[in-house]
Order: C-alpha cells, then structure tokens, then sequence
C-alpha cells in the first residue's frame, strides 16, 4: 500500500456531489489520473451504507494501493480492510477511533487553525487537512483560514499536512507558492469534464 508520505493528491468522494451508482466510475477515474489517496466521504449516510459501499470501492482501490479512508465512522474499519478514517475536531479523537477500528490504522484530522494542527500533531494523528484555505461549497458553514499560516503549518508540524478548501487547478499554484506539498481536491476534481486530465494535471503540479 502507498505510504502517506508518497502521497500528495489526495481526492475526497463526497455522496453530496456522486451518485452511489457513479461511485466506482469515479474512483476509477481519480486512480488512472494519479489521485494518491481517496476519501469516502458519506455525511448523514447510514454506517450499513457506508460498509457496503466502502467494501466495493475497497477492492477497486487496493489494486492500485491506493490507500482508502472512510470519514467519520472508524468502526467502518472494524468491518472492512479499508486503510484509514478521519475524524472532525467535533468527531471521535483519534485514540476513540484507534479503539474503534480494533486494529492498526491510519487515522487523519481536519484542522482549522496552526493550534489544532499542532494540538492534532499532539493528539497523534498521521496526517491531518488544513482548511478551508479557500471559501467552499463543500463546507459553507467554515470561515477560510487564507494561506498565512501554510508555510508555519509545514515548518513546526511534523505529518503529512493536505491543504483543503476551494483549491482547484486556478488557484493550486498560489497553495503550492504558499508552502503546500500536498492537497485535498473534492468539488474541483468532481466536477471536472475529465477527472484525469485534472487529476494528472494537479499532480504534475504537485510533482
Ligand atoms: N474540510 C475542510 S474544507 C472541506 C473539508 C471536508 C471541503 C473541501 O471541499 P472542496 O470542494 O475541495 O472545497
């Protein structure tokens, strides 16, 4: 399986924006455009649903050893071979979800200051996202962090850190000027006439 320090692009599909039937299609697409790492995000989706789809999307992913998250739910992992979960800082801590899975996982954080990526850092995560840089549709209740921070974020915590929020390929340069090494695409990657094209051209960026 990819180690999390090879990773950069890291793509999130969000139901919200993915039908399940179109759900494998996606993946597909995210893995032959060179998405690193995929996220299975669910919110307001039964644990049942998340299972059965997490365990289709864990056989398709596994050929290529992409790594597979499911957000939210660690027990998901308890159930299913999937790579990892991240949690919210309003979701189970990291040692709850470590119990939950009831074995060796990886285990991510959302932060949204320096301070939570540090306390994240602390609390031991393996990776954590850094967000939203950008204003997003995909979490419109959260005020954008901006890019001061990045390069702060990148010198004093020592994981894997993915930028997220609005990022897209108009705006990936200004993240990467910032200081980012890797990011989180999820509308932007989505929505795209070609997940691929996009995706190979964010990694090409990020290379
Ligand atoms: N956490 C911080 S911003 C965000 C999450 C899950 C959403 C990012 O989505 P998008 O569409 O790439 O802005």
């Amino acid at each position: 399986m990819r180690a999390l320090s090879e990773c950069r692009l890291y793509g999130i599909i969000d139901l919200s924006y993915v039908a399940r039937s179109d759900v494998a299609r996606v993946a597909e697409q995210m893995v032959e455009g060179g998405v690193d790492l995929i996220q299975l995000r669910g919110k307001a989706r039964s644990i049942d649903e998340l299972v059965d789809l997490a365990a289709d999307l864990h056989q398709l992913t596994t050929k290529s050893s992409t790594p597979l998250i499911v957000n939210d739910h660690a027990e998901i992992a308890s159930h299913i071979p999937i790579e990892g979960v991240h949690v919210g800082q309003d979701d189970d801590s990291i040692e709850v979800a470590r119990r939950k899975a009831s074995r060796q996982i990886v285990v991510g954080k959302s932060t949204h200051s320096f301070e939570q990526a540090l306390a994240a850092q602390r609390e031991g995560a393996d990776y954590i996202g850094f967000g939203p840089i950008f204003a997003t549709p995909t979490k419109p209740d959260y005020r954008p962090i901006g890019l001061s921070d990045v390069s702060r974020v990148y010198a004093e915590v020592n994981l894997p850190i993915f930028c997220i929020g609005g990022i897209n390929i108009d705006n990936l340069q200004s993240v990467i000027d910032a200081g980012a090494k890797r990011v989180v695409m999820v509308s932007a990657l989505l929505k795209a006439h070609s997940i691929v094209d996009y995706a190979r051209c964010a990694t090409d960026m990020l290379a």
